[in-house]
């Protein structure tokens, strides 16, 4: 479900700087829309519509995982109203066609992946039900009951970092298609609400401590050696996208360079 919405307070986040003025113009609308009503609603075409729903909401997806229906009939599918729902092959087990027939992205193409390749395809997608018990709220319970950063990001992540499903590898490896890859995973616009749901229960376990979680990080850099440990002064690669921005500096979302609240 679409239950709430990250709040703007200023100036929207880092990305601001690569979205042409009238896009972000919808943006920071967007952001003031969830109070008076819903942002489905408005009269923006589509894409600005799915484009401030992408940016500023999370996907808080305990509500869909009971069973395969619910999630299926989970708002965030809709064929109209939704991203799209999957498709039938996948719903019946069958291998192909995976592409996304209905919804804004129904001809959306994508030129990354799967793997490392570079191939024009459509957005895919393939439901796997046996993975929905690993996005229920016991199994976010135990990342948040974690202490340190550490045990809570090997907990939150899963594979590669653990041989057991965890909460961030079963909600692309649910999805499947281009969510269930790697590299070509961003492409799917669910991407980013299930990453935005990732960050809001990392911002609520940092807000149950602030004092030391709001400093406490650790990792690797990549997946994959050459990796560095990551500290608070790891510079986070933006190619030309955007400034460099150092870790410390976005650790607190209602810090100075981010500027957001989850509710
Ligand atoms: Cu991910």
């Amino acid at each position: 479900m679409f239950p709430n919405l990250s709040v703007t307070l200023g100036p929207i986040s880092a990305v601001a700087p690569l979205v042409p003025q009238r896009v972000r113009k919808y943006t920071e609308e967007g952001v003031r829309i969830p109070r008076r009503k819903s942002v489905r609603s408005e009269n923006f075409s589509s894409y600005l519509n799915l484009f401030v729903q992408t940016l500023r909401r999370y996907w808080d997806w305990t509500q869909d995982s009971r069973d395969s229906e619910t999630f299926l009939n989970s708002p965030v599918f809709h064929p109209t109203l939704g991203f799209g729902s999957f498709p039938a092959a996948s719903r019946s087990g069958q291998a192909s066609p995976l592409d996304v027939g209905n919804g804004p992205f129904a001809s959306y193409m994508l030129s990354y992946g799967p793997r490392g390749v570079v191939s024009n395809h459509r957005l895919t997608r393939a439901f796997n039900s046996t993975l929905l018990p690993y996005l229920r709220t016991a199994l976010v319970s135990n990342t948040t009951r974690q202490s340190t950063f550490e045990t809570f990001r090997v907990e939150l992540e899963g594979g590669p970092m653990t041989p057991r499903v965890k909460i961030h590898d079963a909600g692309h490896r649910i999805i499947g298609g281009d969510m269930g890859d790697t590299y070509a995973s961003f492409g799917d616009p669910l991407f980013v609400l299930h990453h935005s749901n990732l960050d809001r229960i990392w911002d609520s376990w940092q807000r149950a401590d602030p004092q030391r979680r709001m400093s406490d990080i650790s990792g690797r850099s990549t997946t994959d050696p050459p990796y560095e440990d990551i500290t608070l002064d790891f510079s986070l690669e933006t190619d030309e996208l955007a400034q460099r921005v150092r870790i410390g500096d976005v650790m607190d979302t209602q810090g100075g360079v981010l500027c957001y609240r989850y509710v």
